[in-house]
């Protein structure tokens, strides 16, 4: 235990205490829920000690920070993350026995922060992790959405979302803090004023105003007393507090503001890799960064007098195009603000903001429409269209003549504007999020930007936080690897995985590995008993596709190869099939319609397939509902087998994949993303890979496509599963059902391309691979020692690796020590 404050009798009092004094009950009264507020409550207590200890040591050792500026931050539960790192995790076990509570019953009890769609939010919240575990200075800022995630729920096959009240027991963790609180103005108009020096003054006025107060969520470090902040921020009415003496009696103005208050941070958009454009969007993104940045720039003021210097000491990473408007919103601030002049102001600004793409998807990508930006944020637009008239001049003068480039490449185009290309112009760095998505956006999507400006360019591969989706997820796991490796340094120091190299020839060391997997199954398999009630045998192979659905990710490839094997067994009942179980878990955004198809087709084929007694069991189908993050600790700890299946060239990096080989599961792939780093580092015989490459994905696509009536013609047992969408096999009799997906597949007019997604190209390679899947399964010693290898291979995907490398090329930071 290292941490003085925690005694056990101690905590146990307190527990006792806090039960007695929230709920007015004794620990034998009270319930799970009540319990898991008083323990949290308990451990809250010791956070904030250290807590005032990475503040004070901020103050004392001034050091750059980080403001990682995000929309989402997809955190999932706290407690048993929180008590991992503070290294209490086996010790507040130990003591909660010892009262007769039950730690993870009382961890169930807590309802994920899931503010984030998937991969990007999920990011945001390991790169928290790293930071405070490396003694980084660093802000997570963000928005307290009131309703998260929807819960998903499966009715009739059919994907139901309902609201995430994710706040309604409280949140013991956060705190709120309304000394804090800033004035966020949105619309009205500009007047422009000249002062006795003929200085130019830009006045906003008629505008209306939100009060945004931040509550702050503790980031606990591993095991060095550092507690960094995520700072998310809550929109209230201003009237009380602002409103003049001329709008005070005002009611409708009142009530109003009480309107855009509520309705800003109500709720999280859940689109994952789509743009819609809303209103409500935009403001959003302005609210949370016009805080942020005002609350940024006032803590450098207080011990800091040289403005010029700003750079020095604060930088903002955007995450993603969403908080892109943090670019004019400092302009701004330095404009009118601080009275500096333009030049020093850009100068200013472009050494301090950087950003990150995610996507090459060209439906994801941020083009507000003038009217409705210039409509909402008068000033900040104004400042684009300065941008924009400097950058175009620029372009003029680099390129004579070559207008081709102007359109390309400016931020104010068709009517819109550009989140992208504003991005690019104003920050000084641009990441890609693995080594063949920043090839991509170099060589094609970005190509003019890259000619233009090279240096600002860069790659940072993701990764994942192996204390969460390791110790955390597969503590028996974690305890193995500690046991082998004679040390518990790979909690910090990924890198040392590979000591366990060492044991791939190890008969013994295998055995323990799989007998380990084996558990983890029969705890996955407990899990999926409870809430689908699908009994699964944990000596099948767990085949596992969590991720988002979307297109691209390429669910439909994964379940028209689960009806193609059925169609086999039923087929030659005779040959030998190693039983699989095929897991799947994922969201469909709320709008996106066919999405929601695929969930309902994986739903019937689990129906069809799951109640066949004739093929003995061989062959079982799984949708997990609600994938979130708790359930997703599960299930890369239980499974076997990684689909990682995207069509080549458009999954930027994944991350997931990574949460996988961590927990020695290998990779059946593309060569997408990060994937092809993965094989790079466990080699390409411990990985399961096949179908079209990213340059062949490319090629046809800037040739219109392919045809995949020729393939639909000439394999019939393609043509076959294609079929049975539409003849009933798996609608019930219903044979228009699945006419939609049919039609993606084979009808050029149902989608601008049909197969967009390449699914029937990449069958054949994809059965095949599968096949070899189960062969290498059914050799027991091999297969231990492949999972294995993927375990010791994953070093380089711990996002401390990621966080080390955007310090040095991209962030500057000091490290931080902390004294308790
Ligand atoms: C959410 C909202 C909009 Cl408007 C656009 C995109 C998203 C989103 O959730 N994107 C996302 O998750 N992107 C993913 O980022 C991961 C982290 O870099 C990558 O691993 C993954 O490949 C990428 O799809």
């Amino acid at each position: 235990m290292y941490n003085p404050i925690f005694e056990k009798e101690k905590f146990k009092r307190e527990v006792t205490n806090n039960v007695k004094t929230l709920f007015r009950k004794s620990v034998e009264e009270a319930t799970p829920q009540q319990l898991f507020q008083a323990v949290s409550y308990a451990i809250k207590e010791v956070i904030i000690d250290d807590w005032i200890a990475t503040q004070k040591a901020y103050n004392e050792q001034d050091p750059k920070i980080v403001y990682y500026m995000s929309m989402e931050f997809l955190m999932g539960r706290a407690l048993g993350n929180n008590l991992i790192n503070m290294t209490a995790y086996k010790e507040v076990a130990e003591a909660l026995d010892e009262m007769g509570i039950d730690l993870n019953t009382i961890e169930d009890e807590e309802p994920d922060a899931a503010l984030g769609n998937g991969g990007l939010g999920r990011l945001a919240a390991c790169f928290l992790d790293s930071l405070a575990t490396l003694g980084y200075a660093a802000y997570g800022c963000g928005i307290r959405y009131r309703y998260g995630m929807f819960k998903q729920k499966i009715e009739d096959g059919y994907q139901i979302e309902t609201p995430d009240n994710w706040l309604k027991n409280g949140n013991p963790f956060e705190l709120r803090r309304p000394e804090y609180a800033r004035e966020v103005r949105f619309g009205g108009n500009i007047r422009v004023e000249y002062d006795e020096v003929g200085k130019t003054h830009f006045v906003q006025e008629h505008y209306e105003s939100v009060r945004a107060v931040p509550y702050d969520m503790p980031i606990v470090g591993y095991n060095n007393h550092m507690v960094n902040t995520l700072r998310i921020w809550d929109a209230e009415p201003i009237v009380d507090f602002q409103l003049d003496e001329f709008d005070r009696g005002d009611y409708h103005k009142a009530v109003e503001q009480e309107n855009l208050a509520k309705n800003i941070v109500e709720v999280l958009y859940p689109n994952d890799n789509h743009y819609a454009g809303k209103e409500l969007r935009l403001k959003q993104q302005y609210f949370f960064i016009s805080a942020s940045i005002q609350q940024a720039v006032a803590k450098y003021k207080t011990t800091h007098d040289d403005i010029h210097k700003l750079p020095e000491k604060v930088t903002f990473q955007m995450n993603d195009t969403h908080p892109t408007v943090a670019v004019a919103e400092l302009m701004r601030i330095l404009l009118d603000e601080e009275g500096l002049g333009w030049n020093e102001a850009w100068e200013i600004t472009t050494h301090t903001c950087a950003y990150t793409n995610h996507t090459i998807m060209a439906e994801a990508l941020e083009k507000w429409p003038i009217d409705l930006f210039s409509r909402l944020l008068p000033r900040v637009y104004q400042i684009i269209q300065e941008i924009d008239r400097r950058f175009v001049e620029q372009i003029r003068h680099q390129y004579p003549g070559d207008e081709g480039k102007v359109k390309r490449m400016a931020i104010l185009m068709d009517g819109q504007v550009k989140m992208a290309h504003l991005a690019i112009v104003a920050g000084y760095s641009v990441n890609g999020v693995a080594a063949l998505h920043t090839e991509i956006l170099k060589k094609q999507e970005l190509r003019d930007f890259y000619e233009m400006m090279p240096s600002k360019f860069n790659n940072k591969t993701n990764g994942i936080t192996q204390r969460r989706f390791l110790m955390h997820g597969n503590p028996l796991l974690a305890d193995w690897v500690t046991d082998k490796l004679g040390t518990k340094d790979w909690i910090t120091d990924l890198s040392l995985m590979d000591g366990l190299k060492e044991w791939a020839d190890d008969g013994e060391a295998l055995q323990e590995f799989m007998s380990i997997k084996y558990k983890n199954k029969e705890r996955l398999a407990q899990y999926i008993l409870e809430h689908n009630g699908i009994e699964i045998d944990p000596r099948s192979i767990f085949d596992v596709q969590v991720k988002r659905l979307h297109e691209y990710k390429r669910q439909l490839l994964n379940i028209l190869h689960v009806m193609y094997l059925y169609n086999q067994i039923k087929e030659h009942p005779e040959k030998s099939f190693y039983p699989r179980t095929f897991i799947f878990g994922a969201k469909a955004s709320a709008g996106y319609i066919r999405a929601k198809q695929i969930i309902k087709l994986i739903n019937s084929v689990a129906d069809v397939v799951n109640n066949d007694r004739s093929i003995n069991g061989k062959l079982k189908v799984v949708f997990i509902e609600d994938y979130r993050v708790s359930n997703a600790e599960l299930l890369f700890a239980g499974a076997d087998v990684s689909e990682q299946i995207s069509t080549a060239s458009k999954e930027a990096s994944g991350t997931g994949n990574m949460k996988f080989m961590l927990n020695g599961a290998p990779t059946l792939g593309t060569m997408d993303g990060a994937n092809v780093e993965i094989v790079q580092e466990v080699g390409i015989e411990n990985a399961f890979i096949f179908g079209l490459s990213s340059d062949e994905v490319i090629s046809y696509e800037q040739n219109g496509g392919y045809n995949p009536v020729d393939i639909y013609n000439s394999d019939h047992e393609i043509r076959r599963v294609v079929d049975q969408l539409v003849d009933g096999t798996y609608g019930y009799g219903n044979r228009e059902m699945y006419r939609d997906l049919y039609n993606s597949l084979l009808n050029t007019k149902s989608s601008s391309r049909a197969d967009m997604y390449f699914i029937l190209k990449d069958f054949r390679a994809y059965a095949e691979a599968q096949e070899k899947v189960e062969a290498a399964y059914r050799d027991r010693d091999r297969w231990a020692r492949m999972a294995l290898l993927n375990t010791a291979s994953c070093g380089k995907f711990s996002s401390d690796r990621t966080i080390e490398e955007y310090v040095k090329d991209i962030w500057h930071l000091d490290k931080l020590t902390v004294e308790v």
